[in-house]
């Protein structure tokens, strides 16, 4: 064995040690193990000299390479090591960790104050034995007008600015009224005692107090000798319940296509309050529902017989209802998505 084969090997043990303690951070760690143990790297290139050495002296050349590849390596292992950790104590020292703060708090989230209003409501008809009735959005001209005895070209159409599809004859419902009928074909010849809530949309001026997305809850009553001394008695327990007993209530008439005798709700606004004006239109009374005993002709679209049986209906608006429980001035927050509004509730 050449004495210069195995000093190779010793000269670059000694030399990868020397750089080695020169390499003060990961990034000159890496460079030198490229250098040294890469494709192109010395020892690899230092291995592939044994093909040039007489065969009996490539296996001692080997062994030697061998040793001084794991001193190297191990080396570096150490070094890399060092360097990871004192990097870490050095970013610790840097920005401190204090592991005692309390954790970030998760935000809670919480219903919409229409879907509590929306509950209260559903709370207390089922106290009364209504059930909860879901009808379409998405209506037939038939069903939200026609069979609810407004033929076409009825000027009572007119009280319900319509917003129209592109298919004819298709529209958003303008109030849950059509629900009725809906319910009434379901159930007929079974008495009924049914609250149907959601959305209407009303091609309508946008004010303080009307929207044109905005939430009814459609009831229905019938069956046998109902009377319109159940409709008030109804309405009235529902308005205490809701309200507190000390909230007037006015009940007044009115005109509804589908019910005969119509009536309107109102609830008074508390006269403190500044807003009250604007928002009663200096009435100092707020209306919530529109109500009445169930018209003949809708009966019979219903499939029941009105000499056998008779019917009353209501449509309340929650966000009324909503403003005047909590004195909300302003219709147009419900839907605005302002956070500021939604955290009080
Ligand atoms: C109706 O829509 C009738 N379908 C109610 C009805 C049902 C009468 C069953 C008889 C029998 P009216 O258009 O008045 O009626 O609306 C009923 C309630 O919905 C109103 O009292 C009000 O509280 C609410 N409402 C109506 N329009 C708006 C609006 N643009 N924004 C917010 N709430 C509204």
């Amino acid at each position: 064995m050449t004495t210069s084969a195995l000093d190779e090997w010793a000269a670059l043990e000694k030399r990868g040690l020397d750089e080695l303690q020169g390499c003060t951070d990961e990034a000159a760690l890496r460079a030198w193990h490229t250098r040294y143990f890469g494709d192109k790297g010395e020892v690899p290139a230092m291995l592939r000299k044994v093909s040039t050495l007489p065969p009996n002296e490539r296996k001692a050349f080997g062994q030697t390479g061998n040793v001084v590849k794991t001193k190297l390596t191990e080396a570096y292992d150490l070094a890399l090591a060092n360097a990871k950790e004192a990097a870490l104590q050095a970013s610790l020292s840097a920005h401190p960790l204090d592991v005692t703060l309390p954790g970030r708090p998760v935000p809670r989230g919480r219903l919409h104050v229409a879907t509590q209003v929306m509950r209260q409501i559903y709370g207390i008809f089922a106290d009364m034995g209504f059930q909860v009735y879901r009808s379409r959005e998405v209506e037939d001209d038939e069903t939200n007008f026609g069979l609810l005895n407004m033929p076409p070209h009825h000027p009572a159409r007119d009280m319900w600015d319509t917003f129209h599809t592109t298919t004819p004859g298709v529209l958003l419902r303008t109030h849950t009224s059509p629900g009725q009928i809906h319910v009434m074909r379901e159930f007929c010849p079974h008495p009924i005692r049914a609250v149907l809530p959601g959305m209407c949309f009303r091609f309508e001026q946008v004010t303080t107090r009307s929207e044109m997305q905005f939430e009814q809850v459609e009831g229905l009553v019938v069956g046998p000798q109902v009377t319109m001394a159940d409709l008030i008695g109804t309405i009235t327990a529902f308005a205490r319940r809701l309200f507190g007993q000390e909230r007037q209530i006015r009940i007044r008439s009115s005109y509804f296509p589908f019910t005969e005798p119509s009536i309107e709700v109102d609830i008074d606004w508390p006269k403190d309050d500044p807003n009250a004006d604007r928002l009663t239109k200096g009435t100092g009374w707020l209306e919530i529902m529109g109500a009445g005993m169930v018209h003949p002709v809708v009966l019979r679209n219903g499939g029941y017989d009105p000499q056998q049986v008779s019917g009353f209906a209501f449509g309340l608006g929650p966000q009324r209802i909503t403003m005047l429980k909590h004195a909300i001035d302003d219709i147009r927050q419900f839907w605005a998505n302002d956070l500021r509004f939604l955290q009080q509730f």
